[in-house]
């Protein structure tokens, strides 16, 4: 058994049966230019885990455990892009426009690439989807069930919004799930604090949370 110093309490996993996601590690969210400064934000503090982030797929790709990896990205033809998705707000910048990094959140635009320092390895799984969470129109679920994962550490970008959405979504699909709190960023420090706190409150009704030292030590052993 792994077991990994956490909070709310100690997260036991299975050896062979733990795997990493890193959601959405793309320039769209991390670099100027991209739809996460499109809608206001100021990028510099996601850019700011990246070497954590890296760190971790490290410790991951050396234990022989699995990592996937998603993006948040439409088909070009914007099929799967909702109306109500396309015009919420006022971005700088609409999903499908045309930006300093190709078409906003476009699958095969540069701006949906993962930064270079966490590039995914070719034997990893990428999960292209269209929602906030990670399982809404993808194959997802079949992909960990193919892998017989029963436990996962979830890293990436935002808190709130694309990592605590698909940790939910796998928290109800049976999934044990830990977050990795200092691989993991908000455009607002005070969601990012907000979401852990919710994450592992009422005896971890969502999942838990440790730092990466912790994971790291842990699957290392
Ligand atoms: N805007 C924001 O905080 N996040 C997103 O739109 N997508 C992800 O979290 N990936």
């Amino acid at each position: 058994m792994i077991q990994i110093a956490a909070e709310p309490f100690a997260f036991s996993c299975p050896v062979k049966k733990l795997g990493l996601v890193v959601i959405d590690m793309q320039r769209d969210f991390v670099e100027p230019g991209g739809f996460g400064e499109s809608l206001g934000n100021d990028v510099s503090r996601l850019q700011a885990i990246i070497p954590t982030v890296a760190r971790l797929i490290a410790g991951f790709r050396n234990a022989g455990l699995p990592v996937l990896h998603t993006r948040e990205c439409h088909r070009p033809d914007l099929s799967d892009l909702h109306p109500a998705k396309r015009d919420r707000g006022s971005p700088k910048l609409r999903i499908g426009e045309p930006g300093p990094m190709g078409r906003v959140l476009v699958a095969g635009e540069p701006g949906v690439e993962i930064v270079p320092e966490l590039a995914p390895l070719p034997c990893e799984t990428v999960i292209d989807k269209p929602g906030k969470g990670a399982f809404y129109a993808t194959r997802f679920a079949e992909v960990l069930q193919a892998r017989t994962l029963t436990h996962l550490v979830f890293a990436g970008v935002t808190t709130e919004v694309c990592v605590q959405t698909t940790m939910r979504e796998a928290n109800d699909r049976g999934y044990d799930c830990l977050l990795a709190t200092d691989a993991t960023e908000s455009y607002f420090p005070e969601f990012k604090a907000a979401a852990i706190d919710m994450i592992v409150a009422q005896g971890g009704i969502v999942g838990w949370a440790a730092p990466t030292a912790a994971v790291l030590e842990a699957i290392d052993g």
